[in-house]
């Protein structure tokens, strides 16, 4: 039997101050760079949600000593060369991210290792990173031309290449840049649309000195990185589903405390901005590292809006529930240029169609995006997840907008990216109703 949560809201208003769990992208890569650095690295605000889990026990099995109390890590480790072989599988569950760049720090490591995953994830392409290692002669082997996982990766050393991405996409460029490290030469990676910038943000922490000119990024073979602490800002994709939730419901506002203000991740800001929210940022960091601060959000209308070319990647995993708050704005909400949607852990498209479909949204699905007219009065019903946190967290928030319950099918993904995120949304929201 598929397990399922109710959620039900009469007439929401949601206030308050909450300070949403340690950011996912960062997490993993605090874990990757803290395992390839000699010596000790302290985290703190790291995610504890599934995917980050993954990659903390992959390190485990290739020999790397971490130690997690709640959100406090530990990282001990006696570098990359003194890495050993794992006796199984590596599994990387849900996680993309944790499988993707993997693929390049094990490419260039001295360890043989099958890398696997769960049955969204073996589905999802890996030939993005693994084609342009192969040209930095990495050795991976596996289905479909090595571009589903299960994937045998038997490391050894690379040679550095100047890759031009074909898309834009942290995964693949962080997957090179971390082979790079590894290779003989210098390797750089130039991207035509700026994608998430988190690794290169982290290889300077950890002491390896990149360089940044315009789109380009370089990294010399045979850097070392040394053990650092790391600090994990809230995570700006898991508060944009209480940011639209704000923005959505009349006489809403909620602040959100230590949340991520990288500029590649604050998208969802802008197109909050545009639609008519209001929005109130006090940034509080400074130097190397991620900027992070204190952002409120407050209802004050809603209208349509077009979002594509270079801001998609600054909100491709916020697209989800921007859709459905471009069902309670006024007007024809555009999004295009996010065919990559299509290869996340589900076809996020046709999932979002299909599901806010059966609330009474009027919503087109388009090959690289959508269409949405509203304002649309939505229903309750029962929506699949499709094992997708995202979606599955979308439709929790669609029940703010609707006249009737909401029932989530398989609801337990959203622990990929979000414990607690029931508990929040019960702690914002006035007057809520959850049942088990
Ligand atoms: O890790 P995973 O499963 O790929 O996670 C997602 C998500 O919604 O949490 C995408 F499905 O985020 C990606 C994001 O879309 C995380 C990420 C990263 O940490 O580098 C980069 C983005 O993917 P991509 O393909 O654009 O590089």
């Amino acid at each position: 039997m598929v397990e399922t949560k109710t959620v039900e809201f009469n007439k929401p208003v949601l206030t308050g101050e909450i300070a949403v769990p340690g950011d996912k992208s960062i997490s993993h890569r605090a874990v990757m760079l803290g395992s390839i650095a000699k010596g000790k690295t302290t985290i703190t605000g790291f995610l504890d949600g599934e995917d980050c889990l993954r990659t903390i026990d992959i390190f485990q099995q290739l020999g790397v000593t971490i130690e997690r109390n709640g959100t406090n890590v530990t990282v001990e480790s006696p570098g990359m060369h003194s890495w050993q072989s794992p006796k199984e599988e590596l599994y990387a569950g849900n996680s993309g991210t944790t499988a993707r760049l993997m693929l390049g720090i094990l490419a260039g490591s001295h360890v043989t290792s099958v890398l696997t995953g769960d049955e969204y994830l073996s589905k999802r392409p890996m030939n993005r990173v693994s084609v342009p290692l192969k040209s930095m002669n990495a050795s991976i082997e596996g289905e479909s031309d090595s571009n589903l996982l299960p994937l045998t990766i038997t490391g050894g050393q690379l040679t550095a290449m100047d890759y031009a991405m074909p898309i834009a996409s942290a995964q693949v460029k962080s997957a090179i840049l971390f082979a790079g490290l590894n290779a003989e030469g210098e390797t750089s990676v130039s991207e035509q649309t700026v994608s998430r910038d988190h690794t290169e943000r982290m290889l300077e922490q950890f002491g390896v000195a990149i360089q940044r000119e315009g789109r380009t990024v370089r990294v010399q073979g045979g850097s070392v990185l040394t053990g650092t602490d790391v600090r994990v800002p809230g995570d700006i994709s898991s508060a944009a589903f209480f940011m639209v939730a704000a923005a959505m419901t009349e006489g809403s506002s909620v602040t959100f405390k230590d949340v991520g203000l990288n500029p590649t991740r604050t998208g969802i800001l802008d197109v909050l901005e545009n639609m008519g929210a209001k929005i109130d940022i006090v940034e509080q960091s400074t130097g190397l590292g991620e900027p992070f601060g204190t952002v409120t959000i407050s209802h004050d209308g809603l209208r349509a809006t077009e979002i594509s070319g270079d801001l998609i990647p600054r909100l491709i995993d916020e697209l989800p529930v921007i859709a459905l708050l471009a069902t309670q704005a006024t007007g024809n909400t555009v999004i295009k240029d996010a065919a990559e949607l299509r290869v996340k852990e589900t076809d996020r498209i046709t999932a979002v169609t299909t599901e806010l479909k059966k609330l009474g949204a009027q919503i087109e699905e388009t090959e690289d995006g959508m269409i949405i007219h509203g304002p649309t009065a939505l229903t309750g019903g029962t929506l699949a997840s499709y094992g997708d946190h995202r979606i599955g967290m979308m439709a929790a928030i669609a029940s703010l907008a609707a006249s009737g319950s909401i029932e989530i099918e398989d609801p337990s993904c959203i622990n990929i990216s979000y414990p607690g995120f029931f508990e929040d949304l019960e702690k914002l929201a006035f007057r809520t109703n959850i049942h088990r």
